[in-house]
């Protein structure tokens, strides 16, 4: 006999032995059974795991323990996400090495994601900051350099003078660096880039694509690309990009970015003083805040440009408004057409003129994307050291597939100096050019973890293969990812550029997918208990660890599934509604005591009994198919109720119960199980049967006029009554309603949705 009194403390630690030593969530990739990937962005090793990855891994584990009784094998791996910024900020701090500082980490997040009582098989986990990951890191980016998709060039580049580095456009919010805060400059940088505008134009979304990803998602990785068509046209040797040539006769002046290298020529000795000044001002100001431009500056070069389909001469300005890395860097200023021509024209009482809007002279065609290629290295230490060897007479060599992994040294001097960490370790630096054998230098740079977690998944398959990046032939049966949890912010970066990389790498013949992702389902935010983000700052932190040694980790997970939907709300920690969830666990355990043994067989489930069992099923279910896992556990919640009335409860429903608790509390339904005197796992058994003939057929009676008599009522049910194509086709079928229609169309039907349905003829 067992436990009297619910006491998650001896349950809980007791089956996370059992089915480790049981091997119980252990992945097979060559089973039979159909694979179901489920996935969650890999945690960044911030150091412990917040209750922030309890809520985003929380639902995702139930739906993977769902897919398992539902007969799927289920891959669902974890890994850390450990090169990177943060991590090197942070042991300077501590005065730690970063390695050091990230392995702890690991450690410890390791033994978190255990207390969770998850179903992941840890043995399929992938380091990004050891060798045996990065190694392929350099791999693939060999591949690209050898395509042409990664290459070196000098650009002004944001640059945060606090981390001393280089940061993509993303990762400036506001003008300041997203990690420290500083304010961003301007700085003329050789950096590395990926070629992400030679796959621009397969990376926009179609209006109707075969995976399932979020409408918003899509709309905004497609503005982030931001296709354009339009015409190259010519102005005295100034070439201008516009999407509206129809309009050139009502060009007035033209505008070019303060960088673009004509200015200087066609700025006249009048005019130099006051253009220099302007650039220099332009200097500070990030490509953000220029697009933003409010208030419109400017100045005029003192040069005039013929306009080619009225033939007059018309001003050349600067102003910052004109981007010099779009188009061609300069525009014609359309004042009647375009918004920010107008107010330029009003500021500068330039001429405003009309267009016939079908002057469009003969241009060179071009599409443009405002997506820039990707700047993939950092000047700093803590990530994949760049492959390539330095030769004054080779120029840019790859480093032979065979010398990889080019390992990051470990003595080394991170703290920032304006150059790169890398080169201050001589030693490490000095090699010979594989080609001409002479003395030649490494590549000093890292590259952002952003290339690390653009590939992770498919290394996830197999991570210890040695043959390449990853296992092609298991990725063919396991890939693409089924579904992709993970976080809003990753809406552009991250989630894109998993999608380049899956794109190239089916280029170069390793895969044979378009997308690596079938759905992707993007969690909301869980907030303090006072309704702002935690943060240590405001000491509004609630700490797993403390919740789960009051409560124990089924309360805390039955929690994060119920409090708030978990697609892309927000909503605060609340204290009482924990406590909430654990009397509803002591409840389900305390039902255990009121079950017939089976010796009353004969006691049998009653027409309503059977009605809640399979309501419940087929709605904990649908839930759950659509993560909807708040709602999922309501429906348990309402049928709790509802057995907690019954005198008895047949040990026949009390198991279905048990099944269907299961993926959100998979400790004390174990031990419930194993009570029932059940001998195998509760989390190995097949999800429970829906039989439809005992839900009952929700149907609501609609009304039908014809020329506003009643003729007919209709049983709708429920799933379609908003659908007034389906009404309406019910109705036009039904022989009472044709017989007043006389066989005419209807002229008009109205339709009051789970009321009257009206048709005139
Ligand atoms: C004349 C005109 C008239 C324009 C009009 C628009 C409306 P998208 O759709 O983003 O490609 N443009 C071109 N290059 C630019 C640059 N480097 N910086 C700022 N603006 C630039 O927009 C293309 C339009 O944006 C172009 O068409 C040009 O203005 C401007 F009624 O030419 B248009
Ligand atoms: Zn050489």
């Amino acid at each position: 006999m067992g436990m009297k009194k619910y006491q998650p403390k001896l349950i809980e630690e007791k089956w996370q032995q059992l089915w480790e030593k049981d091997n119980l969530y252990k992945f097979d990739p060559e089973s039979s059974k159909q694979k179901f990937y489920n996935l969650v962005e890999l945690p960044y090793t911030s150091g412990d795991l917040h209750l922030g990855h309890w809520f985003a891994f929380t639902p995702p584990d139930a739906f993977a323990r769902y897919k398992r009784m539902k007969g799927f094998n289920v891959f669902y791996p974890v890994g850390y996400d450990s090169f990177g910024l943060p991590a090197e900020n942070a042991a300077l701090k501590r005065n730690l090495h970063p390695k050091d500082w990230t392995l702890s980490n690991i450690e410890s997040m390791q033994k978190q994601f255990y207390k969770m009582g998850t179903v992941i098989d840890c043995n399929y986990r992938i380091i990004t900051c050891l060798p045996a990951y990065y190694r392929w890191n350099q791999w693939i980016f060999i591949q690209m350099f050898k395509k042409g998709i990664a290459y070196l060039d000098k650009a002004l580049s944001n640059w945060c003078p606090s981390c001393q580095t280089v940061l993509a456009d993303e990762n400036v919010e506001a003008g300041k660096c997203w990690r420290c805060g500083t304010q961003i400059i301007k700085k003329e940088v050789e950096q590395w880039f990926l070629r992400l505008t030679a796959y621009a134009d397969q990376l926009i979304w179609p209006d109707n694509p075969k995976v399932n990803w979020p409408n918003s998602v899509r709309v905004g990785q497609n503005n982030w690309i931001g296709r354009s068509e339009g015409l190259i046209i010519d102005f005295s040797g100034i070439k201008v990009f516009t999407t509206k040539p129809e309009t050139v006769d009502g060009a007035t002046f033209l505008v070019l970015a303060p960088e673009h290298p004509k200015v200087k020529e066609l700025t006249t000795a009048e005019y130099k003083n006051d253009i220099e000044s302007y650039i220099k001002e332009v200097e500070s100001k990030s490509e953000q805040e220029r697009k933003e431009n409010k208030d419109k500056s400017g100045k005029f070069t003192g040069s005039y440009v013929k306009n080619p389909v009225t033939g007059e001469d018309i001003p050349v300005w600067i102003s910052d408004y004109v981007l010099y890395g779009y188009g061609t860097g300069a525009i014609m200023a359309v004042p009647v057409a375009d918004e920010r021509d107008l107010e330029f024209a009003k500021k500068f009482n330039l001429p405003i003129k009309e267009t016939s809007f079908k002057s469009t002279p003969a241009g060179e065609k071009k599409i443009n994307y405002h997506i820039h290629d990707w700047s993939i290295s950092r000047q700093r230490y803590w990530g994949t050291p760049v492959p390539i060897i330095h030769c004054d007479d080779c120029g840019l060599v790859p480093v032979p597939e065979e010398d990889l992994p080019v390992e990051l040294p470990y003595e080394v001097d991170f703290t920032p100096k304006g150059k790169p960490p890398l080169a201050t370790n001589e030693q490490w630096m000095k090699v010979r050019c594989p080609k001409c054998g002479k003395d030649a230098l490494r590549d000093s740079q890292t590259l952002d973890g952003f290339f690390d977690n653009s590939w992770y998944f498919l290394r996830y398959i197999d991570p210890v293969y040695t043959d390449g990046p990853f296992n092609a032939r298991l990725a063919e049966k396991l890939m693409p990812i089924d579904i992709y949890f993970g976080g809003a912010e990753h809406t552009l970066g991250h989630t894109l550029y998993a999608r380049f990389f899956t794109k190239f790498l089916k280029d170069i013949g390793l895969l044979k997918i378009d997308e690596f992702a079938l759905k992707r389902v993007q969690h909301g935010v869980i907030l303090g208990p006072d309704g702002h983000r935690m943060s240590k700052s405001r000491g509004n932190v609630v700490n797993p660890d403390d919740v789960i040694s009051e409560f124990g980790v089924d309360t805390v997970r039955v929690y994060l599934c119920f409090m708030m939907p978990y697609i892309e709300t927000t909503a605060p920690w609340s204290a009482s509604a924990i406590h909430g969830i654990y009397r509803f666990l002591n409840r389900v355990w305390d039902l255990q005591f009121k079950v017939q043994s089976s010796k009353f067989k004969a006691d049998k489930l009653s027409t309503q009994d059977l009605h809640m069992i399979h309501k419940t099923i087929q709605k904990v279910s649908s839930d759950i198919e659509e993560i909807s896992m708040n709602t999922a556990v309501a429906a348990l919640m309402e049928w709790l109720n509802y057995l907690s009335k019954k005198e008895k409860i047949s040990q026949e429903e009390y198991k279905i119960y048990l099944l269907l608790l299961a993926p959100f509390a998979p400790h004390i339904t174990e031990e419930l199980w194993h009570e029932l005197g059940e001998q195998g796992s509760i989390h190995s058994q097949s999800w429970p049967k829906l039989d439809e003939q005992y839900l009952e057929k929700e149907e609501v009676e609609v009304a039908v006029q014809v020329n506003g008599k009643l003729r007919e009522i209709l049983m709708i049910q429920k799933d379609i009554l908003n659908i007034q194509s389906d009404v309406e086709k019910m109705a036009l079928e039904s022989p009472k309603v044709q017989k007043f229609l006389e066989g005419k169309n209807p002229k008009k039907v109205i339709y009051i949705p789970g009321k009257i349905l009206s048709i005139v003829v």
